[in-house]
């Protein structure tokens, strides 16, 4: 089983080969890419990559903070493509810690051989559509410069961390460090004075572990947060056994879940519709079973004002109930958006970490950072002394890194420019004007609504269809119809204003980057409609899809590879 090191074997600067003409460029390495590269590859196409980290694993490459998991139960996190693989790989723990996740995504990248042709440390700075020979120029860092005839995205959702937006980092004489892009060699935080900035996900995953190492902690909390138990532990052996029973179908039927997850305790039932004992036994069950059931439990927790109220006063007693000072829990305490409207966090002993005698909270809405300085932290009350900042502020999420490639499309057109006012793309797939550019997990699709593996196995598979149909048919070029992506916008638009979500300033709405348009960035409709809507898109001979033969153009279905260069010459994938 790979690490992170002996992974870069065989990619050395001499070795280093791009090609200069393939049939697609896969941007990314993470689970998309990894499993793009494979599907790719099963259908005869020369797929070329570029990953601008050092090695495999995208988001689970970067967030190596400490604390880092995944929220969805580690049984369900799982590629379900080959049925071997779900036989020959074991989680350890229900949900899996990152280096548990990075470890699996380098065991199939070994084990389905899916480095060699993918060049790392690498970023793509430009991609450009050449309309006359229907290709991508898909430009890079190193000065690569490679064409293509499909473009494929795999750079993820999560993965354009924010720019620390705080004044005077330069001056700071300590270390600070990004969660989202935590150093690869230990962080040493034993004895020191820490300071995380942000508690979402990444800061209330941490914070209880920098807790125990660190000397002194300070919490600059801007606005708390949901946080429930994950419960984690190792797998539970006798549901590991009934899953594995038929774990193809397991997968199978995750797919048919508005989540891509198993509904466990799921009633279907409006909150409001059971008596007050029956809806907190059932918020009880929530609670001690972890994952997002308590956002789940009940069908309305997300939509209905009175059930959402309901959850929310049950969390806030539970937060109460864990903290000992009272002042401490009631700034912890989430009044500001409904329940569950913001990520849910999954934590293991986040608000008890409050209680310890090295842990304090700062609430910069009371007391705002003004600036960092050579020491540590000003506030407008007092400066804080600190060896180590960690940042915990979150991404440009969604949109960020697919616009980080500067992409132009059909007549000039910069995809910069046709997002300003936020992003349109025809079912998180494809992007009118940018004919054969495919993105998986996209914005206006499901992606992290749902679980991520899921959403990515499905887009993935649909994009290799999709071209799998244009290369049978003699099928050059695809576009998305941009009335249909404009219905599809509305359709999004609409059914996130039926529920609460758009209440909150989220980085599902873009609400956390400054001058990011406030729009909601994923289908909310479920998973399960979401892929019998693309079934049906295709049945019905890809409505809304426009295909062109285009003349003149490299024949389809001649799966080929062009270097240049004196290794590797006539090389064919
Ligand atoms: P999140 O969930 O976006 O959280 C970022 C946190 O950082 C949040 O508490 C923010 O407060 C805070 N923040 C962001 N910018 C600032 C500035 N400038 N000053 C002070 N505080 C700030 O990111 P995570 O990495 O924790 O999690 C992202 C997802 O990864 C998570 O949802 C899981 O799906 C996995 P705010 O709420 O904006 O007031």
């Amino acid at each position: 089983m790979g690490n992170s090191d002996t992974a870069l074997a065989g990619i050395s600067e001499v070795d280093r080969a791009v090609p200069q003409k393939v049939d697609v460029v896969l941007i990314g390495a993470g689970f998309a890419g990894l499993y793009a590269h494979h599907k790719f590859r099963e259908i005869g196409l020369a797929a070329f990559g570029f990953e601008a980290a050092p090695d495999i694993g995208g988001t689970w490459f970067w967030n190596r903070y400490p604390g880092a998991r995944c929220d969805v139960e580690s049984l369900d996190y799982t590629y379900s493509f080959s049925p071997e693989l779900l036989d020959e790989w074991r989680w350890s723990e229900r949900f899996a810690t990152q280096p548990e996740i990075l470890q699996y995504a380098n065991f199939v990248a070994d084990r389905f051989d899916l480095r060699r042709e993918i060049a790392f440390d690498t970023r793509v700075t430009a991609a450009e559509y050449d309309e006359a020979a229907n290709e991508w120029v898909v430009r890079t860092d190193r000065g690569d410069i490679v064409r293509s005839h499909y473009l494929v995205s795999a750079v993820g959702s999560l993965s354009l961390p924010k720019a620390p937006e705080i004044t005077g980092l330069d001056k700071f004489a300590g270390r600070w460090v990004q969660t989202g892009a935590w150093p690869r060699e230990p962080v040493d935080v034993a004895g020191k004075r820490v300071a995380v900035i942000g508690t979402g996900s990444s800061g209330i995953q941490s914070i209880p572990i920098l807790a125990e190492q660190a000397a002194h902690l300070t919490v600059f909390q801007r606005t708390p947060n949901y946080s429930v138990p994950a419960h984690n532990g190792p797998v539970d052996a006798a549901y590991e056994a009934q899953v594995r029973a038929d774990y193809a179908e397991h997968c199978r039927q995750n797919r048919r879940t508005k989540g891509g997850v198993p509904s466990r305790i799921n009633t279907g039932l409006s909150a409001m519709e059971v008596s007050e004992e029956e809806r907190r036994a059932r918020f009880e069950q929530a609670w001690g079973f972890g994952t997002f059931s308590l956002q789940a439990v009940f069908r309305d927790i997300t939509s209905n004002e009175q059930s959402n109220a309901a959850a929310a006063a049950f969390v806030h007693d539970k937060i109460r109930s864990a903290v000992k000072d009272p002042a401490i829990a009631e700034k912890l305490i989430p009044k500001t958006f409904p329940f569950g409207t913001k990520r849910l966090c999954l934590d293991t002993n986040y608000y008890a970490t409050f209680n310890r005698d090295n842990v304090e909270l700062v609430d910069i809405r009371e007391t705002p950072i003004e600036g960092i300085t050579r020491a540590g932290i000003r506030t407008t009350e007092r400066e804080y002394p600190f060896d180590l900042i960690v940042f915990a502020t979150g991404f440009d999420a969604i949109t960020g890194p697919l616009l980080a490639l500067n992409i132009t499309g059909e007549g000039g057109r910069k995809l910069r420019d046709e997002w300003k006012d936020g992003p349109q793309s025809y079912l998180g797939l494809m992007i009118a004007g940018f004919p054969n550019l495919f993105t998986v997990n996209g914005p206006s699709s499901p992606s992290v609504l749902a679980n991520m593996l899921q959403t990515i196995e499905h887009h993935v598979e649909w994009i290799a269809d999709c071209i799998d149909h244009m290369e049978k048919n003699g099928l050059a070029r695809v576009d998305a119809d941009s009335d249909a992506q404009v219905a599809w916008a509305h359709e999004v638009a609409n059914m996130a204003a039926k529920t609460l979500y758009t209440k909150a300033d989220s980085w599902y709405m873009g609400a956390n980057v400054p001058g990011k348009p406030r729009v909601f960035l994923m289908y909310i409709g479920g998973f399960d409609r979401y892929v019998d809507r693309c079934e049906a898109i295709v049945s019905e001979g890809y409505t809304g899809f426009r295909f062109t033969p285009v003349a003149g153009d490299s024949a389809p279905g001649q799966s080929s590879v062009v270097w240049t260069g004196a290794h590797s010459q006539g090389t064919r994938f």
